[in-house]
């Protein structure tokens, strides 16, 4: 009998799956490899059920014998272990980034023995039902608001990027890069109030209302299911604020960060240029734990960002306040810092962990743009924000059409930079 092995990445089982246990079962006696949610969630979906669920849902299938777990998306150590005589796949990981999976796959078939049997991918209506239904369940509010706290347990470091609107939240949700025949993509979304206001052409000052920033998240969580954290300034007054937690909540944002400053808030990328005022300890606290006291599910996360790095107050103005927060219930701690190397950022996140292990740490690497994730994560953070970098990508590309057009007055000269817009719609899903 020979021995036959497949991998399954997914959360439910339609014809597609069952034709692939059908064809692997007429090979020989067939192991099923459930992906880990670490190296699913780079590659494929995030997981709407326990890896557990998923082994006992394979193993429920009629013809398949075994299943293991196979902890990474390359293929070298499960055939390394399992010597498989036959790994079968479907046939559409040839093009795309999946390509680079296959190449793996049957470079380890070659060097430890072992064929590939590549089967049509079933392709028709109820898999694709099946598939967008998926999709959309992992849009529902449970399920996108819990999973920032599912991939705080599951990554080493969680990356989110800016979205602010629903073509950057598009870009987001789909972008999958391939390296060194590995998969990767971002985890989830931030609100910027900096990218949300310039967007609309206005000063980040607050300006932009509540009910203006959940239009821009509304437009996001059409079109997206990864988790959203939402910047949301000081968080006002403390009466408002505890109405907006419930509303976030509600709609399926993950996180709220506020930010311990009063009065009129400054962007912090402007640091002591401008006169900008940070909260008192006791004030900020009280608005975090009425926060908290407003808050009805377990998975929503207030997070407190301190600004003493900004406002040059020092470190042990920052550690206090870390400290005073936690304490106060903040569900994790942003530090903050507008330095060009990020000691000060590192030597924050080592002396926070001397004394707490657990509460998440979130850094903004704007200003600090050379320290890698893994740095990072090496000093205790959990989630890195790729603040605004869409938005500053965007700009000069447009505002380079704009005086081209208006030079040349024609668009032909700027067209070879020009994406077509067949290629722009491509992300676009239909229904
Ligand atoms: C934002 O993106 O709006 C932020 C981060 O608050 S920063 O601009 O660095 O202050
Ligand atoms: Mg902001």
């Amino acid at each position: 009998m020979k021995k036959v092995y497949t991998c399954f990445t997914t959360d439910i089982i339609h014809e597609g799956h069952l034709n692939i246990i059908k064809e692997a079962a007429k090979l020989g006696s067939v192991t099923v490899g459930a992906l880990s949610d670490a190296a699913l969630i780079r590659y494929n979906r995030f997981p709407t059920i326990s890896i557990d669920e998923r082994i006992a849902l394979y193993r429920g299938l009629d013809g398949v014998d075994e299943v293991v777990v196979q902890d990474d998306m390359t293929y070298d150590e499960i055939i390394k272990t399992l010597h498989p005589d036959i790994v079968v796949h479907g046939d559409n990981w040839k093009e795309g980034p999946e390509k680079a999976l296959r190449e793996n796959c049957i470079a380890a078939l070659k060097e430890f023995g072992g064929e590939l049997v590549e089967i049509g991918y079933t392709v028709n209506e109820n898999v694709a039902k099946a598939d967008s239904q998926l999709k959309e369940k992992l849009a529902m509010p449970e399920y996108r608001r819990k999973r920032l706290r599912q991939l705080i347990d599951i990554c080493p470091i969680v990356k989110v990027m800016e979205a602010h609107s629903g073509l950057t939240g598009l870009i987001t949700e789909k972008t999958i890069v391939e390296k060194n025949g590995k998969l990767d993509q971002f985890d989830g979304m931030w609100v910027s109030s900096l990218c949300d206001s310039t967007d609309r052409g206005k000063p980040d000052i607050e300006l932009v209302d509540m009910t203006s920033r959940l239009r821009t998240i509304n437009d996001i969580m059409e079109v997206t299911t990864k988790p959203i954290i939402l910047d949301g300034d000081t968080g006002g007054l403390t009466e408002h604020f505890v109405y907006n937690v419930r509303t976030l909540e509600r709609i399926g944002v993950s996180a709220v960060i506020i930010e311990d400053k009063t009065g009129l808030k400054k962007n912090s990328l402007f640091g002591t240029e401008v006169v900008q005022t940070q909260d008192s300890i006791e004030n900020f606290s009280a608005k975090i734990a009425a926060g908290k006291r407003a808050q009805l599910t377990d998975d929503f996360m207030i997070i407190a960002r301190i600004e003493s790095l900004i406002l040059e107050r020092g470190m042990e103005d920052a550690l206090s306040r870390a400290f005073a927060f936690v304490e106060a219930g903040a569900d994790g701690i942003m530090i903050h810092s507008r330095k060009k190397d990020p000691a000060e950022i590192f030597e924050f996140c080592d002396r926070f962990r001397e004394k707490d292990k657990t509460t998440p740490i979130v850094v903004v690497p704007t200003s600090f743009n050379s320290v890698t994730e893994e740095e990072l994560s090496s000093h205790g953070v959990n989630i890195v924000i790729y603040a605004n970098q869409l938005m500053r990508a965007a700009f000069p590309a447009m505002k380079q059409t704009a005086v081209e057009i208006l030079t040349n007055h024609r668009a032909l000269e700027a067209d070879s930079h020009l994406m077509p817009f067949k290629e722009i719609i491509t992300l676009i899903d239909e229904l």
